[in-house]
């Protein structure tokens, strides 16, 4: 479990501390455009932070705002698009509610702005591998989620290969590592994601969480993004994403258990449930009798 080992793990989130101490929930907050709104405008910023309220009072440690689709096939945003619909929204959750605010984005531009608006942390679904962002993320000087995938989001569904599944993730993520720390990145502002479904077969993915422990033995905290996800689907039979919360809610647990400290998810509240009781009987160790 997360926190098990040593010094309580705390992430500066640009001032607003993480406590990993214990499993905490990341709550996801898209703001592609839907067909209510259009993302950036008076009501689509009202209605993000209405839902960050929602995930904040369920127990949520931090906010993850996303403005480009990383779904397979996903069309491509402009980093003036990616602005419009992610600034307003980050600097109104930031000024607003205590929780630090991470950025889901590639794009140093936006990772840029975001800081300056009040983001504490940034996600890189392609681990600071764009052109610049690396060099941009160790100057706005904010943790990072160093994410695996193999291959672009557009095509890394289309035939996944590895020869070890779990060396390979588990070396790409040392690799990105080092390369953050030899660019002036400091270790703890340092996250590991082995990218649940970003270039992997079920398999795969079954796989990684059999065998997180091994991920979350290269030292960073791990974070895990299972929530709804086509595994899910697919070991309960092709079932839809709204059916996907309690088999989800199993895979929070197991990761927790295998040493995940964030857990990336839609469905806050049951999601910090289910750790909570996790957390209550790893914690039952220390106490005597
Ligand atoms: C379609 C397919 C829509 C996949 C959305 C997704 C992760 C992430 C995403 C993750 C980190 C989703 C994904 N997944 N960032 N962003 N880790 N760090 O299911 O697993 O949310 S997008």
């Amino acid at each position: 479990m997360a926190g098990d080992s040593g010094a309580a793990r705390v992430v500066d989130c640009a001032g607003r501390p993480l406590d990993l101490s214990k499993p905490r929930v990341m709550g996801i907050l898209n703001v592609t455009p839907d067909s209510f709104s259009d993302g950036g405008n008076f009501s689509s910023v009202e209605n993000a932070l209405a839902q960050a309220r929602g995930m904040v009072a369920e127990g949520a440690a931090i906010i993850d705002v996303g403005g480009e689709s990383t779904r397979p096939g996903a069309a491509p945003v402009s980093v003036q698009e990616e602005l419009r619909r992610v600034l307003p929204v980050v600097q109104a959750i930031s000024a607003e509610l205590p929780v630090p605010v991470s950025v889901d984005t590639s794009k140093p531009e936006v990772m840029r702005q975001a800081v300056a608006a009040g983001a504490g942390m940034i996600n890189d679904v392609m681990a600071l591998r764009t052109r610049d962002a690396l060099a941009t993320a160790r100057e706005v000087g904010v943790p990072v989620c160093l994410m695996h995938m193999q291959g672009a989001p557009r095509t890394m569904q289309e035939a996944p290969t590895y020869r070890d599944v779990v060396a390979e993730v588990r070396e790409f993520l040392m690799r990105r590592i080092q390369g953050c720390i030899d660019a002036g990145m400091r270790e703890d502002h340092l996250i590991v994601d082995p990218g649940f479904g970003f270039g992997k077969t079920p398999a795969h993915n079954l796989r990684l969480l059999h065998s997180l422990e091994r991920l979350a033995g290269i030292g960073p905290p791990v974070l895990v993004g299972l929530s709804r996800k086509s595994l899910i689907g697919k070991l309960l039979g092709d079932a839809p994403t709204d059916r996907r919360l309690y088999g989800g809610l199993a895979l929070a647990v197991l990761a927790a258990a295998k040493g995940a400290a964030i857990i990336r998810a839609h469905d806050v509240r049951p999601t910090v449930e289910a750790l909570t009781v996790t957390q209550a009987v790893w914690a039952a160790d220390s106490n005597p009798e």
